[in-house]
């Protein structure tokens, strides 16, 4: 009985020293989260370049307005990101392409450079580049649910600082290993993001916005989003969980590749739970939706965020989870072996 025991805690010790020895790289993962964030000068150019490009709009559509979505917004943004922007107007007589052919005369008669209208994109978008500022941007029109859901996770950010450090290093390691292109079959950085929420709301580091009283309300197409929004109450929410952004980075990474159940579950912020596929009749393919990693949308809880993964890239996927969970558990150096390019 002593014998058995006694091995047991040393095995016990064992492993936990491997998964806290990780600890010790949390200053090399923050000193690369501190190299990707966007200077002040950066953030201060977007909004002015905001500001110059909505007078302009203005003029033409009086009741237009104007909004910064996405990275540049979110608080998830790496520095030298595109400018993603989207107009909201309410204009019953043009469609959206005749609003973004429109929209790119205005912006052409306003002395703007590089002006591109993609009407048969899936998202009609105008395209420029501004000489001010040398940003780079994309106007969509009327994509209200990305204004609201790029609010929902600015709100998440600043509840608690590990989840921007966790979220940079993974779309950094994302970028790095190619596994970032929805056009390939892997992931958007949205839905990154959305991942990592999921993991600190199950560790009690975040809690879940849209089950807390509602003091944001907002309906867009037939979906209401509503959520808790009042984040500076909220600071000290996950402050009785220690663990450093390594930890958290090794969670991340061993839940994906170990312990998700890629056959049952979809993950769910708008919960802050697991739920199941069956529930959602998430079970088989419909269409080009195969559901083989299940990620629900916020708030357009009918969508899928892991829809543009199929067969092939869903082994692609898992196969860089496992590897960025091995790194993180065995390799000596794992703040420089984990990002290290993806070679085909
Ligand atoms: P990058 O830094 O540019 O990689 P990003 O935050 O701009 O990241 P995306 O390019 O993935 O992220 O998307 C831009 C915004 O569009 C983020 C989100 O508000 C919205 N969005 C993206 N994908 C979806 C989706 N599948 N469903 C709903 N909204 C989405
Ligand atoms: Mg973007």
């Amino acid at each position: 009985g002593h014998h058995v025991s006694s091995q047991r805690v040393r095995f016990q010790r064992r492993t936990r020293a491997c998964r806290y020895g990780i600890d010790q790289f949390t200053p090399n993962f923050l000193s690369i989260f501190d190299s990707l964030v966007p200077s002040r000068e950066e953030i201060a150019k977007q909004e002015q370049l905001l500001i110059a490009l909505g007078r302009l709009i203005n003029k033409e559509w009086p009741n237009s307005k104007l909004y910064l979505y996405g990275s540049c917004a979110n608080s998830f943004g790496f520095s030298n990101s595109d400018v993603d922007l989207c107009l909201a107007i309410d204009d019953k007589e043009m469609s959206k392409v005749d609003i973004i052919l429109k929209l790119a005369e205005i912006l052409q008669a306003g002395n703007l450079q590089n002006i591109q209208a993609l009407t048969r994109a899936r998202v009609p978008i105008v395209k420029l580049m501004d000489q001010d500022t040398g940003l780079s941007c994309d106007i969509c029109v009327n994509n209200l649910l990305a204004v609201v859901n790029t609010k929902l996770l600015r709100d998440y950010a600043q509840i608690d600082r590990r989840l921007r450090q966790l979220a940079f290093i993974v779309k950094h390691w994302a970028k790095s290993r190619r596994v970032n292109e929805t056009y390939q079959g892997t992931l958007s950085s949205y839905a990154y993001v959305i991942m990592c929420i999921h993991l600190l709301q199950l560790r009690g580091i975040l809690p879940c916005l849209q089950e807390m009283d509602a003091t944001c309300n907002v309906t867009v197409e037939d979906n209401h989003c509503a959520y808790f929004d009042q984040v500076d109450k909220l600071k000290n929410y996950g402050a009785h969980n220690k663990e450093s952004v390594s930890s958290l980075l090794w969670a991340f990474f061993h839940y994906w590749a170990y312990q998700h159940d890629y056959m049952q579950d979809v993950i769910s912020i708008r919960t802050g739970r697991i739920i199941s596929k069956h529930m959602k009749d998430w079970t088989r393919r419909v269409g080009n939706d195969r559901h083989l990693i299940c990620i629900e949308d916020p708030f357009e809880t009918s969508h899928d965020l892991g829809r543009v993964v199929d067969k092939f890239s869903i082994k692609i996927l898992r196969e860089e989870f496992e590897r960025a969970a091995n790194i993180l558990q065995y390799d000596a150096n794992p703040s420089v072996t984990l990002f290290e390019p993806y070679v085909p």
